[in-house]
């Protein structure tokens, strides 16, 4: 594949760059942090999303380097950012990087380099990357945690959806996917879809968990969803994912 193969000169040639998204907190509508995500600026195919990238890099073990890579550049981007109080980000983890021996050391690494506390950074792990994961293996996020990094439960609900993935992880904040909330755009809205949110959201807080919702798209999603209790929010409606710079003019106080 002639995209896999033009990976490893990408990274080196510095093709790759990163776009943000601000996390909305919605009781007050104040932009809480940014979420960090990965383009590939292609000599040839021009700008390419991470959907068609991520699963190269992720199979070929790339995605460790450009993983520290998206870290380095997240927490050095931002870390000056904001808005009344310091902007946090996420950064998103691949499978790959999660089981790598060098995710704690690099982290911290990283986090020194730029003087940054590790409440500021927030660590996204999607379900499907805890599959079969036992529990020696999800030890180095155990370690971030007990250092101060957050640690999110990315895209719940998408598949794997188990409720036991919320006790394997020391996670801070549930992700719920956009999928529950397009269901809130049809009216009336979905009741199951209703309940379903309301159920995990009650669940989350029970354990001690904020809820972000993505996919946003509307005022009224945005109204329903605050009212079933979410805590912040991701999406459309508030911003597309922009450029560093973009984003410290639009979001922050700093830029
Ligand atoms: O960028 P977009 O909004 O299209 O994101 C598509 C998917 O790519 C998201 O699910 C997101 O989790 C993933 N993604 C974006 N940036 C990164 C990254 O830096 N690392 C990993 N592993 N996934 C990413
Ligand atoms: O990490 P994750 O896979 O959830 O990444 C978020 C993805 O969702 C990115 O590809 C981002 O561009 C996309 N996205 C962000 N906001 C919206 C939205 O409001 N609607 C839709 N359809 N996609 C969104
Ligand atoms: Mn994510
Ligand atoms: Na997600």
């Amino acid at each position: 594949h002639s995209l896999t193969n033009r990976l490893p000169a990408a990274l080196e040639r510095d093709e790759f760059f990163l776009e943000y998204q601000p996390l909305i907190r919605m009781s007050d509508g104040r932009v809480d942090g940014a979420e960090a995500l990965v383009r590939w600026r292609h000599p040839v195919h021009g700008r390419l999303g991470p959907d068609r990238f991520i699963p190269l890099a992720e199979h070929t073990g790339l995605i460790v380097p450009l993983g520290r890579w998206v870290l380095e550049q997240a927490v050095a981007q931002t870390c000056t950012w904001a808005s009344g109080q310091p902007l946090r980000v996420n950064v998103n983890l691949s499978p790959r990087q999660l089981h790598h021996p060098d995710l704690v050391p690099d982290t911290i690494a990283v986090l020194e380099a730029a003087g940054v506390a590790p409440s500021s950074l927030c660590l996204e792990v999607t379900e499907s990357a805890l599959i079969g994961a036992d529990e020696d293996e999800l030890k180095p996020l155990w370690q971030l945690a007990e250092i101060g990094v957050d640690i999110a439960l990315d895209d719940f609900g998408t598949g794997y959806s188990n409720l036991a993935n919320l006790r394997k992880l020391p996670a801070t904040t549930l992700k719920l996917d956009r999928s529950f909330t397009q269901g809130l755009q049809r009216h009336p809205a979905d009741p199951v879809d209703l309940t379903f949110v309301e159920g995990i959201v009650s669940l989350a807080h029970a354990l001690g968990l904020a809820v972000t919702v993505e996919g946003v798209e509307t005022e009224s999603q945005a109204d329903q969803l605050r009212n079933l209790g979410c805590d912040t929010a991701q999406g459309w409606y508030y911003a597309r994912p922009s450029s560093p710079g973009e984003f410290a003019k639009e979001w922050t106080t700093t830029g």
